[in-house]
């Protein structure tokens, strides 16, 4: 297996990579469960940072619709502190080694894997139709990842499984055709990992449900939806406010990781908080008001990105170059390993 040497050197250059899908509405559980701990992150690793638009037409999408939350992702990201100066931010398409590489990858996963996938158990039940692309989903994210030569992979609990796939993606063409891939790792926060919808804290809070009327707090949500949002929030019949893992107490639970992520304090602390707290009533209050505070400063900074195109369009076409240089390479050792004619190869040279 190839690891980087733990030199203090090394642990500075630690590769970072992660996505985000362009597929609806950026919500708190995106925010708390990746782009908080990727801004905090990018002083300290090389870091990419992937808009995966590619990951996001596996399920219908409207053209004019992911256009516009492709451009809006980016400005979202930006707004909520990734500085393209410390860290390489691009569009998965405008890099096309992503799917080429995909390719390749397909033709050493076996189908058998991809099919185990909860994920795709999840997103595939009950359609009609299905497509290729959402059982391939996790190869595409393990070429996005390993062609960056990636450590570590930062993201929410709901994509471990991936990240584990992409492990096994890499040792295994490692074994068929001798080191060539970083084996990554998954780098789940403690909390924060799995923000829970508002409506029903036994789902995970997603685009896709974000329609539901109370089950996400959008990232460009004014602080009166925000607080309507808590307001609304599903708990229970007791009035206790501590961390549990009781299922019964599951609104609660969620209610205050959130807490604990937007105001970076322990467990216990947080708990102390809430010991004068009237009722639960009081808990989404506060839980609200973290949360307006939290999201303002990104909203305003995104409503200045976000009118100019211009700008955004030019910081994405140098983040292409750059994840270019790295992955453009890789995927040509990559090639010369199976066997593929190089080019350069092709006019007898
Ligand atoms: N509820 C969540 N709690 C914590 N982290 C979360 N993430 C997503 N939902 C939560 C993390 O956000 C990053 C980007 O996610 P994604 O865009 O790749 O898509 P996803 O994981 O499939 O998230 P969604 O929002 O639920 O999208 P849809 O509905 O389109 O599938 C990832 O690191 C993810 O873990």
């Amino acid at each position: 297996m190839q690891t980087r040497e733990m030199s203090a050197a090394a642990v500075e250059e630690k590769r970072v990579f992660s996505g985000i899908q362009p597929s609806g509405e950026l919500h708190l559980g995106n925010y708390l469960g990746a782009i908080k701990g990727w801004v905090e992150r990018q002083r300290e690793k090389v870091n990419f940072f992937c808009i995966v638009d590619l990951h996001a037409i596996t399920v219908p999408q409207d053209p004019e619709s992911l256009r516009r939350r492709t451009r809006s992702v980016a400005a979202m990201l930006l707004a909520a502190g990734l500085d393209p100066d410390r860290c390489t931010l691009f569009i998965q398409s405008h890099v096309s080694a992503h799917a080429e590489g995909c390719w390749l990858l397909n033709c050493v996963t076996p189908i058998g894997w991809l099919e185990r996938m909860t994920q795709f158990k999840d997103k595939s039940a009950g359609q009609e139709r299905v497509s290729t692309g959402l059982l391939g989903y996790p190869v595409l994210m393990a070429a996005d990842i390993i062609l960056y030569d990636a450590d570590e992979v930062p993201v929410g609990v709901d994509q471990k499984q991936h990240v584990e796939l992409a492990r096994d993606i890499a040792a295994r063409f490692n074994r068929l055709y001798g080191e060539t891939f970083v084996v990554p790792e998954p780098v789940i926060p403690e909390v924060g990992a799995r923000v829970m919808g508002l409506n029903d804290p036994a789902v995970k809070m997603s685009k896709t449900h974000s329609d539901v009327r109370g089950h996400a707090v959008g990232m460009l949500d004014d602080p009166k939806e925000i607080e309507r949002s808590f307001k609304r929030a599903v708990t229970d019949s007791g009035n206790e406010i501590a961390f549990s893992n009781d299922p019964g107490k599951a609104g609660v639970n969620n209610l205050l990781g959130i807490y604990k992520v937007v105001t970076g304090r322990s467990k216990d602390e947080v708990e102390r908080d809430f010991e004068n707290a009237r009722g639960y009533g009081d808990l989404k209050s506060r839980v609200a008001e973290v949360v307006i505070e939290e999201l303002r400063p990104v909203r305003e900074r995104y409503r200045r990105l976000i009118g100019d195109v211009a700008e955004l369009d030019a910081l994405m076409a140098v983040g292409a170059e750059r994840a270019e240089d790295v992955s453009g390479p890789k995927l040509r050792e990559v090639k010369d390993r199976i066997g593929l004619a190089l080019p350069r190869m092709a006019g007898g040279g």
